[in-house]
């Protein structure tokens, strides 16, 4: 029987894409909702992985399994990195993505293509019920777009254009961006450590 792993998040795009790539393993990934958690996590770290730990951990206190969290957002280098960690929350946590989207592409009006650089970041955390904590980043290089561009992924994927692929995150299938995403890189150095953490090895 698969070994139950809770990911705390409420964000169904990332589920959907921590399924796909988990579904060769020994664990079985369930949502809070699946597993009858609701609760508001109050973010407050100051980077990408220590939000991450925030999450799972929060999780853990009413959890009997392995909890795993992510929190991942949008680096844009002509914005000083943001939004960054507040990417969920920038101009608004209930504004939506279009807006979103628009709003970072106001802000680069004019910008020349090669000044135009971002990044998808991700910091993985898995809590054991031992205490223990693992920990895994990854990231994707891409450029600003000038219009959004694609209608898989969600968040910022339509206006995050990779120059490897010619496409935006948004025009990949759910497999494709898992092999070339942040998410991905993350999830999988996450399966590897794991996979160690089985078998005795730190
Ligand atoms: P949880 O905290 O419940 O997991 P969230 O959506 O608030 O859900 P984060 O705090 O990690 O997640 O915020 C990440 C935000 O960064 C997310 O809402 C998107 O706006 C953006 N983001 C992260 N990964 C992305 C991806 O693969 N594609 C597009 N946008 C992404």
């Amino acid at each position: 029987m698969k070994e139950k792993i809770i990911f705390a998040t409420k964000n169904r795009g990332k589920i959907k894409e921590i399924n796909m790539i988990m579904e060769d393993t020994n664990y079985e990934v369930i949502s809070m909702e699946d597993a009858g958690i609701d609760i508001d996590i109050v973010e407050d770290g100051s980077t990408f992985l220590e939000n991450a730990i925030i999450k799972a951990k929060e999780v853990m206190k009413i959890a009997d399994c392995i909890v795993m969290a992510d929190d991942s957002g949008l680096e844009v280098d002509y914005l000083d990195k943001a939004p960054g960690i507040y990417s969920a929350r920038f101009g608004g946590e209930d504004t939506s993505y279009r807006i979103k989207n628009k709003m970072i592409i106001d802000k680069l009006e004019g910008v020349e293509e090669k000044d135009r650089t971002a990044r998808f970041v991700c910091a993985i955390a898995a809590v054991f019920p031992d205490g223990e904590v693992l920990t895994t980043r990854g990231t994707v290089e891409g450029i600003i777009i000038h219009e959004e561009r694609g209608s898989n992924g969600f968040g910022y994927d339509p206006i995050f254009y990779v120059p490897e692929y010619s496409c935006t995150t948004a025009e990949m299938d759910n497999e494709s961006k898992n092999k070339i995403s942040h998410r991905g890189k993350a999830l999988r150095s996450m399966k590897a450590k794991m996979e160690s953490h089985r078998n005795g090895c730190k």
